[in-house]
């Protein structure tokens, strides 16, 4: 048998559980930006993974199977920056995984909430994920300890300690950057608003649904959720949404119930496998 070949599975024998702990982790890493990666070279350096950016852990029963989902537009090379780092980071930890790139078509006022629900409703089309990671591009993990697993019990924030604010929360319920959720209580929460287009108050919005369905927001130590971001300035096509302080924000209570995973309609254009990841490209419409 080749080192990674799999065996065929043997239903009278099942694959041990990977360890609590993977032996592979090494802790704090370094991530510097000053080369962007080309994806056959990210490829080379992760020959185990397979089309559409999936991996399992060869010789036992991954933990979690988690969906990375980067809502996307016009970033290429952050996302070579975050592939580069990520795809080895989710090997060390043993797990099982995808990574959707959810691409917004056209030119109209970018929208990250909605996108983020769509790669939800494709993703689990493709697989019973147990985890899904909503992640921004341009934040790479730099401690493998941050692991891409969901708790059990409630959403969790989890790029608690980011550079651009000094390694802590900017406030206390910023829910922005990267989180997870179970399918569960993503479901619980009616997934994310579709209404905010342009820059800011989503992740406020979302933070205010996991209070709103009865939950509380879980965070990794901070010394653990470390994340660097790649420099950029601010979009074409996402500019500050002004409606999103006094006519989305204060009716997000009367709202959430009715904006969401049940009230989301898209135009799914394109699906393709690449190597490295699964692109979705999708039409959301546009900013009424
Ligand atoms: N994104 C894109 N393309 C865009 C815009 C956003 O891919 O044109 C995605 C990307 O994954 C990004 C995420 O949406 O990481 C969030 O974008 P953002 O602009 O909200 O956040 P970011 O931290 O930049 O990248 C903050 C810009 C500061 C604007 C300041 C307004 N006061
Ligand atoms: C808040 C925004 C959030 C945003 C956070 C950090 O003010 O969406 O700043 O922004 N909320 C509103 O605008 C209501 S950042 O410094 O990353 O540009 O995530």
């Amino acid at each position: 048998l080749l080192p990674r070949e799999r065996a065929p599975p043997d239903p009278a024998r099942p694959l041990p559980f990977c360890p609590q702990r993977s032996p592979f982790l090494v802790g704090p890493l370094t991530v510097t930006f000053s080369r962007v990666p080309t994806l056959e070279q990210i490829q080379a350096k992760n020959p185990a993974v397979q089309e559409g950016g999936r991996y399992q852990p060869p010789g036992c029963e991954p933990r979690s199977r988690t969906a990375i989902i980067i809502p996307h537009r016009n970033r290429e090379t952050h996302l070579g920056h975050l592939l580069y780092y990520l795809h080895p980071f989710l090997q060390r930890q043993q797990l099982q995984y995808g990574i959707y790139v959810v691409h917004q078509a056209g030119n109209s006022t970018f929208n990250r909430a909605k996108l983020l629900n769509v790669g939800v409703k494709e993703a689990l089309k493709d697989e019973e994920w147990d985890c899904l990671f909503l992640h921004d591009v341009d934040l790479i993990p730099e401690n493998d300890h941050n692991l891409y697993t969901c708790d059990p019990w409630n959403p969790k924030h989890v790029s608690v300690a980011m550079n651009k604010f000094g390694y802590s929360l900017p406030y206390p319920q910023y829910f922005g950057g990267v989180s997870a959720l179970t399918p569960d209580q993503y479901m619980k929460i009616n997934g994310f608003p579709n209404e905010y287009w342009g820059w800011g108050g989503e992740d406020d919005d979302i933070a205010t649904r996991v209070r709103l369905a009865g939950m509380k927001i879980a965070r990794p130590p901070v010394s653990i959720g470390h994340y660097k971001m790649v420099k950029h300035k601010s979009d074409k096509g996402n500019e500050e949404n002004p409606h999103r302080l006094f006519d989305l924000l204060i009716r997000t209570q009367r709202m959430w119930t009715q904006d969401g995973m049940n009230s989301l309609s898209y135009v799914l254009l394109a699906k393709h496998l690449h190597p490295l990841y699964t692109n979705l490209t999708v039409d959301i419409g546009t900013d009424p």
